[in-house]
């Protein structure tokens, strides 16, 4: 969620740089933290990382830099994640490559193998997840494995820091694996006629003679900077005449020959003895894929997060917070401390109606952070326990209607703990079709935990029904925007592949760590925009401009939503934060201002605004202005027009007493 470093390289341009690289969710990060002692996130869903992150470790007496990669499938990117990692292979000075495996699924780790001997970049192989391996009966001939690719093998259980001192130690016997991949004669023959054209580079001739050949269109920008026009055109000349005598793409037989030779590797080096009985964990992660087991489970996790986050985050700890700590203590302090300074607008400026102690660091202590710092954890245990993507399969029906697929799911269930982070996560997605839609998703109705925590207290201070109104509105909503953009934006969607972890019991560590690592970032990101939400709040106030916007937006609403005038000031901050809007809308509730349909109206209105000032950064950052503009054009006159139409319903309907 914090994970922007990339400065830091170039601190550190001297050192000797080591790339942590493997496929999604096999430990990599955890290695990463375990060598740098700097933390980075990990989760137990694939595409965690979508960023590169560096931090140095001294190993055997030796300064390195290390780099988190994201978790590739091949060096064949389908995906932005994956080309970030193979363009660090192509474009930047390596010592080696750290290949981390997870050791169930050594055959999808050798597919990466064979890619990285043919580029003739030293490495040597890391086995995690041993227990796991064990747990299924798989065990690894570790010694054959390391004669057949003459590379350094080393066997860890990351989560147990298991063999990380022999990973260590193995840094110093980094070398070019033997082992060289053949292919069939026409595909040998193209692949020496396009080496000719191609200039000396870090990697092999040969392996970018294959990547060429595979039709990789990400490789387009190298080709241009370092081939001239007509030689581009001959190299195209061979791979389509090499084409002319399959059916199937030639990236897709040049895997199949790959893979054909993981499985001769894979024979001679695993055993497998069957395991018969399946587990508990193993028949718990099965049904929580089930369209009709999944519900139940799904619906007792959303029953004890809504106790947990709804009940004893936003009543039990807000209350204490709220009335004790600030009510009798803190705010009553403050008021007395500032009545020495003379001067009125200096002690309204901290203590007023929107100050910054009684308005800005109430809201942000006393009302949000134990609603969003029970909401991390409850997300922290769900992230580890293998759940989400469990939950990704499970909506996928429903989401192919929209033409997204699963893995489209997984960015916006993520977007549950923030939308920003969940924006960037898209990157995971194939098409830009896909990307698009999710962004805008994420940024019209997937309330981030700070806010759907707010939302979630108020609500269920008002009733179940209420709760479900607010729920099945924007549910609705963002399945009727998500099919009609699906109609609308030009493009494909991609086939739905998702990898399923197994179910793991959490660790408590990593939760307590990714907690307090999310709560500072709330902290340090979100607190001061609620103080510069209150300081323009206070200004407006000040020079009278805030009755005439009141007034100017009383049509909107009063006479569209249905609101008290005060609500407007709400909307203001929203603009900011939504979560800081619906803390507004908290307060006003609280003190009785807001009937139920007014709650929900405002609620629902709110949780459709653009998340976060953040949030529309990193669509900028992503999707560039054009297409981040006109989603923030469409999003807000579309929240106040979905209001309006619920406020008419439920007053005429009279749905709600
Ligand atoms: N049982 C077991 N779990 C492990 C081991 N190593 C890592 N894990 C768990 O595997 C999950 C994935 O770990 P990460 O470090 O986030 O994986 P990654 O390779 O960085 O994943 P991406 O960033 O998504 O590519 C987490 O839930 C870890 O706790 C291990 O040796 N044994
Ligand atoms: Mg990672």
């Amino acid at each position: 969620m914090h994970e922007h470093d990339a400065g830091n390289a170039f601190k550190h341009q001297e050192l000797s740089k080591i790339v942590l690289l493997g496929n999604p969710n096999v430990g990599k990060s955890v290695i990463f933290s375990l060598l740098t002692g700097k933390y980075v996130t990990v989760s137990n869903y694939p595409g965690t990382t979508v960023e590169v992150s560096h931090g140095t470790a001294t190993l055997e007496g030796k300064k390195y830099l290390l780099i988190d990669t994201p978790g590739i499938n091949s060096l064949t990117p389908m995906s932005e994640d994956e080309r970030v990692t193979r363009d660090i292979l192509l474009e930047e000075e390596l010592e080696g490559i750290v290949q981390v495996v997870d050791t169930k699924n050594l055959n999808r780790g050798l597919f990466i193998t064979l890619q990285l001997a043919e580029m003739g970049i030293p490495s040597y192989l890391n086995l995690n997840m041993e227990d796991e391996a064990r747990s299924r009966g798989i065990s690894i001939d570790s010694k054959r494995l390391k004669e057949i690719l003459g590379i350094n093998v080393v066997t860890t259980i990351a989560t147990q820091r298991k063999g990380i001192g022999e990973l260590i130690k193995g840094i110093s016997t980094l070398n070019v694996s033997k082992y060289l991949p053949k292919y069939s004669a026409d595909i040998e023959s193209g692949i020496a006629k396009v080496e000719k054209f191609l200039p000396e580079v870090r990697i092999s001739k040969r392996s970018l003679a294959i990547m060429l050949l595979t039709g990789d269109e990400t490789l387009e920008p190298w080709l241009h900077r370092n081939l001239k026009p007509q030689e581009i055109e001959e190299v195209e000349k061979i791979r389509q005449e090499i084409q002319l005598k399959y059916l199937d793409p030639l990236g897709y037989i040049i895997n199949q020959q790959r893979l054909r030779q993981v499985d001769g590797i894979i024979e001679e080096v695993m055993d497998t003895v069957r395991v018969k009985r399946t587990t508990f964990s193993e028949s718990l992660g099965n049904a929580s894929m089930h369209p009709l087991w999944g519900l139940p489970i799904l619906a007792i996790i959303l029953y004890v997060m809504y106790k947990f986050v709804g009940y004893f985050g936003a009543q039990v700890v807000v209350g204490y917070f709220e009335e004790t700590l600030f009510g009798v203590y803190l705010n009553p302090l403050a008021i007395e401390a500032f009545s020495v300074i003379p001067y009125e607008i200096i002690r309204d400026l901290f203590v007023g109606e929107y100050g910054l102690i009684t308005m800005a660091l109430t809201y942000a202590i006393a009302l949000i952070l134990p609603i969003v710092g029970t909401f991390f954890i409850a997300f922290g245990i769900l992230e580890d326990s293998g759940y989400l993507p469990r939950l990704a399969i499970m909506l996928n029906k429903a989401f192919n209607k929209m033409g997204l697929n699963g893995k489209a799911v997984l960015p916006m269930i993520l977007g549950l703990g923030c939308d920003t982070m969940a924006t960037l996560t898209t990157r995971i997605l194939e098409t830009k079709k896909e990307r698009i839609i999710v962004t805008l998703l994420l940024a019209l109705g997937v309330p981030c935990s700070a806010q759907l925590g707010v939302i979630l207290g108020i609500l269920a201070s008002v009733s179940v029904k209420a709760t479900a109104i607010w729920a099945g509105v924007i549910l609705f909503v963002i399945f009727l925007i998500g099919y009609l953009s699906s109609k609308l934006i030009p493009g494909k969607g991609s086939e739905f592949i998702l990898e399923v972890p197994p179910i793991r019991v959490p660790q408590a560590k990593n939760i307590i760590v990714k907690t307090l690592a999310r709560v500072e970032w709330y902290l340090r990101e979100a607190v001061p925009l609620f103080l510069l939400g209150t300081l323009i709040l206070f200004i407006l106030d000040k020079v009278g401009a805030l009755v005439v916007i009141e007034q100017f937006a009383s049509p909107v609403v009063v006479g569209l939503l249905g609101l008290p005038i005060k609500a407007t000031e709400a909307f203001l901050i929203g603009f900011f934060r939504r979560d800081y809007g619906a803390a507004g809308l908290f307060a006003l509730a609280e003190a009785g201002q807001l009937d139920s349909t007014q709650i929900i109206v405002s609620l629902v209105t709110i949780t459709l605004f653009v998340p976060c000032i953040a949030n529309f950064f990193i669509m900028i950052k992503e999707r560039g202005i054009k297409i981040a503009a006109a989603m923030a054009a469409f999003i807000f006159p579309f929240a106040f027009l979905v209001g309006g139409v619920l406020n008419f319903i439920l007053r005429n309907l009279e749905l709600i007493s």
